[in-house]
């Protein structure tokens, strides 16, 4: 079974060289082994549910229920590769607008992966806003979003590890409408406190939990400033939260602050599941 490029968390210039040929990278232990712990039991207690394929749930706007989700989105290593993979530039030479560099990059949403014991598989897709464009027509050769999925449980197959598929960023059409297993598919397997870092260019399923504890991942989803809210269950920061985050974790989420928040979807809080 062939498996995906790991490297220490702090090599950025050969995560850029494995998400150049591959689409994605695992960046080991980029926190502490103890601070997935404690992140994954703040994802247990957080109460705002949506609910995926069965046995699988997405505990949305983690930020509101602890501010210790900050230390994930406003990792060092993953700001660097989402702000080379979909920032702006920086010269200002051949450009007649630029954008402040520290607002390049902006955070979409903070939610939960939770695939309980026994979920299914997910669907094949790549993230918004690649699955939304005409499907009859070339996916962009180019990033529209990066995605971060923080490992707080272990990722192997048997607890449903997040399935990847190597070089599809370079295929540029939708993966087939199936949660099969496809040919050439690594497991992105990974220890508590390691990030899967992967461009919406890259095809990608959830795996099946088919052990007997619940499988734990966080996603901080990077958009670049010129995209607005791209799906209404992505859920704005509160206001009396933002004030008390870190100034890059504001500068990251400002903007949701302009979004509405009268629609709520689906969302469900855990009592009344
Ligand atoms: O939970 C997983 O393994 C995948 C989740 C996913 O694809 C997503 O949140 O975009
Ligand atoms: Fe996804």
């Amino acid at each position: 079974m062939p498996a995906m490029q790991a490297l220490p968390a702090h090599d950025v210039e050969r995560a850029l060289q494995a998400i150049e040929m591959d689409g994605f990278v695992l960046l080991e232990d980029a926190i502490s082994a103890a601070e997935a712990a404690e992140l994954a039991g703040l994802v247990l207690s957080a109460p705002d549910r949506a609910p995926g394929i069965r046995g699988y749930e997405f505990v949305v706007s983690l930020l509101n229920h602890d501010s210790r989700f900050e230390k994930l989105v406003t990792h060092p290593s993953v700001l660097e590769l989402a702000r080379h993979l979909i920032g702006g530039r920086t010269d200002t030479a051949s450009q007649h607008f630029t954008w402040p560099v520290e607002d390049q990059i902006r955070l979409g949403s903070v939610d939960g992966l939770l695939a309980h014991p026994g979920s299914e598989f997910g669907h094949w897709h790549l993230d918004s806003p690649m699955g939304q464009l005409n499907p009859a027509r070339p996916v962009p050769d180019f990033p529209i979003g990066v995605n971060s999925f923080w490992i707080l449980t272990p990722f192997t197959k048997e607890t449903g590890a997040t399935r990847a598929m190597p070089g599809s960023h370079k295929l540029r059409h939708l993966p087939p409408a199936t949660n099969d297993s496809l040919a050439g598919e690594v497991v992105c397997c990974g220890t508590p406190g390691s990030v899967v870092v992967m461009p919406n260019t890259v095809w990608h399923a959830a795996g099946s939990n088919v052990s007997k504890k619940p499988r734990i991942a966080v996603a901080a989803f990077y958009q670049p400033w010129w995209v607005g809210r791209l799906t209404m269950d992505m859920y704005p920061v509160r206001r009396d939260v933002w004030k008390t985050l870190s100034s890059g974790a504001q500068a990251l989420t400002k903007h949701q602050l302009g979004w509405n928040t009268d629609f709520h979807g689906a969302l469900t809080t855990s009592d009344e599941k």
